[in-house]
């Protein structure tokens, strides 16, 4: 845990979010600022700072974080219409809270990116 990142804090429960679901690797929480009618932010619990970060060892973590995604897209009824799973990575990719995390964006027609 980083002591300074709002995320390990909100992992940890240090600091309140709504979370919708979280298990030993990973929680997914309801993003302050949303986009679309669905936008939550799914975390690890290990603090890697951007994706540029992973390592081999994180290979099974990441594929565990797109299960979850899927997941909670099935849950909320996005499965069959679609959603969209992003990071931003680092200044240009536009990231602001360095602790990975993936936007699960859905529940409206979403538009080209750039
Ligand atoms: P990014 O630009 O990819 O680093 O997105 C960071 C997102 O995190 C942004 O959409 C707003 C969200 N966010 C920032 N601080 C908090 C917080 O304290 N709680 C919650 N739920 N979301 C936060």
């Amino acid at each position: 845990m980083a002591e300074e990142c709002i995320f390990c804090r909100i992992a940890g429960g240090q600091l309140p979010a709504e979370v919708v679901y979280q298990d030993e690797q990973v929680v997914a929480f309801k993003d302050i600022r949303p986009v679309a009618p669905v936008h939550i932010l799914i975390i690890p619990r290990k603090h890697i700072p951007d994706l540029t970060a992973i390592t081999p060892e994180d290979k099974e973590l990441l594929g565990h974080i797109h299960l979850v995604a899927v997941q909670i897209a099935r849950e909320l009824g996005l499965a069959g219409r679609g959603f969209r799973l992003v990071n931003n990575c680092k200044e240009e990719g536009g990231q602001v809270v360095y602790h990975l995390h993936f936007h699960l964006l859905g529940g409206r027609q979403l538009r080209i990116l750039g």
